[in-house]
């Protein structure tokens, strides 16, 4: 595998109406997790990715495995929990503010992961472990699953990839900074917003941060700074990268997850610094063009295009 990552993902309720979800009359049944968002979408741009978690014994456990194997994603190494759900999550939609989320997933099969969860072998065959915040926010079993699987991916030359996702429906800041902060300091590659920057380390300008970072020991930051784009930099070097403007953003959520898919399959294709943070902006992007956090994904063919590095041919 090129990649592995592993963390909750649940069936998702996206709304066929905006408003207030007691109006809304009917919802479309897709999938949402974080990092199940970034397997699909390395897999998309042709990567051998490999993804688990563990699922209710349920349908929509059921549902989730197929739609993660359907893009191609590896599931082998999925668990099934006879004794708890699958976890829920709705998307109430408005049109001046972000979507807004309501999780379903207290105690839920994927919150019950344990090391013993962890296979081994497996994760010593990648080249890259990604890992996201929200994993060790679940519950404390969760956080040492996330623990173990960095201290095996340190023990066997994995390189360690780190989005603080930073959800305060799961966590409070205090609880979450101290657990982030000491997955930071293991993470090779980091992706955190400028906002979770501030809230991490209390520090508003990308430079600070990124050096902040390069100081607790990540070798590569990307900094997302929204539509602006993002601010890359290693211990030589850092610059800003411009976004690509899009005309109608139909959904934002996901597109942290399309970034660093983007920035992902850069480094797996040995390229820049910046020509990854390119990648990741013109992922991000794509990523808000369409209702779901998964669904506008690119293949490879569609990322050149967009960002204009190859022509589209559309008949
Ligand atoms: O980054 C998008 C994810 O947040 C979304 O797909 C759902 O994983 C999710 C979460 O926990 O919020």
């Amino acid at each position: 595998m090129e990649l592995i990552t592993f963390g909750e993902s649940m069936v998702l309720f996206n709304p066929g109406s905006k408003g207030p979800l007691r109006y809304v009359n009917n919802f479309y049944k897709t999938i949402a997790g974080a990092e199940s968002n970034v397997a699909i979408g390395l897999a998309r741009l042709g990567h051998e990715v490999g993804w688990f978690s563990k699922l209710g014994d349920d349908e929509f456990g059921r549902y989730i495995k197929a739609t993660i194997r359907g893009e191609g994603v590896d599931v082998s190494r999925v668990r099934t929990d006879p004794q708890n759900n699958t976890g829920l999550i709705f998307k109430e939609r408005f049109a001046h503010v972000n979507p807004n989320v309501y999780y379903y997933r207290k105690n839920s099969a994927a919150a019950n992961i344990t090391p013993e969860d962890l296979d081994e072998e497996y994760i010593k065959t990648a080249k890259i472990l990604h890992l996201t915040g929200i994993t060790p926010a679940l519950s404390q079993s969760a956080r040492e699953t996330v623990f173990r699987a960095i201290q095996i991916a340190k023990d066997n030359g994995v390189l360690v990839s780190f989005d603080p996702n930073i959800r305060l429906k799961l966590w409070s800041v205090n609880e979450a900074r101290p657990v982030l902060l000491k997955i930071a300091e293991s993470a090779d590659v980091i992706f955190p917003g400028i906002d979770e920057g501030k809230i991490l380390l209390g520090m508003e300008k990308p430079e600070e941060i990124a050096k902040a970072f390069i100081d607790m020991g990540c070798k590569i930051i990307a900094i997302k700074l929204g539509k602006e784009g993002c601010y890359v930099a290693n211990k030589d070097q850092g610059e800003y990268v411009a976004g690509y403007p899009v005309d109608e953003v139909e959904d934002t959520v996901g597109a942290g997850d399309g970034y660093a898919a983007g920035f992902l399959s850069g480094i797996l294709r040995n390229l820049s610094l910046s020509e990854c943070a390119q990648y990741a902006n013109g992922v991000g992007a794509m990523a808000t063009l369409v209702s779901g956090d998964m669904e506008g994904l690119p293949t490879y063919l569609q990322l050149l295009e967009f960002i204009g590095k190859t022509e589209h041919i559309d008949r």
